[in-house]
């Protein structure tokens, strides 16, 4: 009997306590710092392999000045074949550019041995590779201090001490064209005898065939994109293979909007967003930007709040393109912490700018555009989606009161940066009127249908009006035409912005890209900028998308 009544006892009290524990934790902040390591691991399990292709150099070619090129250079084919370098002395020939055909991710070797003699002395090279002619034209050590690491430009001095030999260059390279310059030398011959690029992507198989009578500029744009995304997808989403080889939370959105629609490598998009919880600080907000090697490792410091925003879109879209509740339930704490940290930065429903100097907020490669109105829009935007990812989940009950932040926020935009005489928003203490500020309003709604015509056709005709950087950028412009009914603009847009660079002869799209400066760099040196990267690539996207607009 006695012993029934204690056993009842503890029974309550475990039950007691165990209700506490829970009441406790359901209050307390949401801490995942202990999930972390989970979720890490999780990440790790999705890692993909990495498809691996041995690349021959195509062809031999020169480097012509040509002021109508791109960055005022271009390359020529000669009629040498590369075989040459196979059988023929390099002592005399002491410089060649090699031509890999187009531009790939990878590691350079070569294989060289001596002819007749044994060479007597160490043999000294440089190789240069380049994404496009105008790098190897460059000097690089005219790179500026206050421009990013010199070292990410990629040059190598290689020396050769023993014939034969083969080198295997360290570093992981992206690049179409490779120089080879030979700065000392022994006293006898030696010539090539293999030169091996061995290329790697985890893009794994075919995205769909376009329709047959697409516009021929569409399908170029269509292929370039396709290639921009696979050299980008490696075992992270990086942002560019040559500079910074890492993921970002921007640039992981729109690969996986662009992957959803053509490789529909949906592991690879898993991998990232598990990354990225992973190492979110321990009260849970998100780094921009996070490290995979030596091993997993966030920027710290580097917090931007429209990147983190944008987070909970991202596993949106995940969630509709795979159907992967499980990692969504998973991974929806870190979306409301995002929402609600942001919201601490509401005043009268406005987002408070000033509240965050150390902190970026992205938006563009555009020093000069006022963000206010287009962090406001972006904010609403992603409260509203992650709302629709609660939905999904019926998690809703957690966030009832976010629909109403939308309205308010809609409300309080129209108040503060809606021109209503104008039809334009304008944005910061000059009321500056650019591009992004009618695009955010655009996409969260805030304006309505005939009002974002009006808007956008203003921004249209209006030269004074803050023009976009960047093709990131260029990416919500076309959303926001397409969602405004402006269909045709949306696709003379895409054709015209991404269509100049192929003109120019890019094999990759380019990070920046201003088609009134060839040389833009928001790195203060032309060849920092990354011709190859991953944000650019969303033109694949639109394009499988919207069938109708782009496909014929
Ligand atoms: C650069 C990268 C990346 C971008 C960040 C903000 O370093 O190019 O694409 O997301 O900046």
């Amino acid at each position: 009997m006695k012993s029934r009544v204690l056993k009842t006892l503890f029974a309550v009290v475990a039950v007691c306590f165990t209700t506490q524990l829970m009441a406790q934790n359901a209050e307390s902040p949401i801490r995942w710092a202990d999930k972390r390591d989970g979720w890490i691991q999780k990440a790790t399990e999705s890692k993909p392999e990495l498809i691996r292709q041995d690349i021959k150099p195509v062809a031999i070619v020169r480097s012509v000045a040509d002021k109508n090129a791109f960055q005022g250079w271009r390359m020529e084919r000669t009629n040498e074949p590369v075989d040459v370098l196979y059988t023929q002395s390099f002592k005399s020939r002491k410089e060649v550019i090699l031509d890999l055909g187009d531009h790939y991710t990878g590691y350079f070797s070569f294989k060289v041995k001596d002819m007749d003699m044994p060479t007597d002395a160490p043999v000294r090279f440089r190789f240069t590779f380049a994404e496009v002619p105008g790098e190897l034209n460059a000097n690089f050590d005219d790179c500026p201090a206050n421009s990013l690491s010199r070292a990410w430009l990629q040059d190598e001095i290689i020396t050769v001490m023993r014939m034969p030999s083969e080198v295997t260059i360290e570093r992981r390279l992206a690049c179409r064209y490779v120089k080879i310059e030979l700065l000392a030398q022994s006293y006898y011959d030696f010539v090539f005898t293999d030169l091996n690029f061995r290329a790697e992507t985890s893009a794994r198989g075919k995205a769909a065939e376009l329709a047959e009578g697409t516009d021929p500029m569409i399908k170029k744009i269509n292929e370039i994109g396709l290639k921009t995304l696979a050299e980008c997808m490696q075992t992270v989403y990086e942002d560019g293979p040559k500079r910074d080889q890492r993921l970002w939370i921007g640039d992981l959105y729109l690969e996986a909007l662009a992957n959803a629609y053509s490789y529909k490598n949906h592991d690879l998009t898993r991998r990232c967003l598990y990354l990225l919880a992973g190492m979110s600080s321990d009260d849970g907000f998100l780094r921009a930007t996070v490290y995979e090697h030596v091993t997993e490792r966030p920027k710290i410091g580097v917090n931007c709040m429209d990147y983190s925003l944008l987070y909970g879109v991202a596993l949106l879209e995940y969630l509709k393109e795979t159907g992967d509740r499980a990692t969504a339930e998973d991974l929806w704490p870190v979306v409301k912490y995002q929402v609600e940290f942001a919201r601490t930065y509401l005043k009268d429903n406005v987002y408070d700018v000033k509240k965050q100097p150390e902190w970026w907020l992205v938006f563009d490669w555009k020093d000069n555009l006022d963000r206010h109105a287009s962090m406001q829009g972006l904010m609403t935007f992603a409260i509203e989606q992650s709302y629709e990812l609660a939905k999904m989940l019926g998690c809703e009950g957690e966030v009832a009161d976010w629909p109403k932040v939308v309205k308010d926020m809609r409300k309080a935009s129209r108040a503060m940066f809606y021109d209503k005489k104008l039809g334009v928003v304008k944005s910061g203490p000059d009321a500056q009127i650019s591009y992004l500020s009618q695009v955010w309003m655009i996409l969260s709604e805030t304006l309505t249908q005939k009002e974002a015509v009006r808007a956008l056709e203003y921004v249209l005709a209006d030269d004074s009006t803050c023009y976009i950087g960047s093709p990131y950028a260029y990416h919500y412009l076309i959303e926001a035409m397409i969602k405004s009914g402006m269909e045709e603009r949306a696709r003379e847009m895409l054709i015209t912005y991404w269509g100049d660079m192929v003109n120019k002869g890019a094999d990759t799209f380019w990070e920046v890209y201003d088609p009134n400066d060839d040389y833009k760099s928001p790195y203060k040196y032309y060849p920092m900028n990354s011709y190859c990267h991953a944000w650019s690539c969303t033109p694949v996207y639109f394009i499988y998308k919207y069938k109708d607009i782009f496909q014929r």
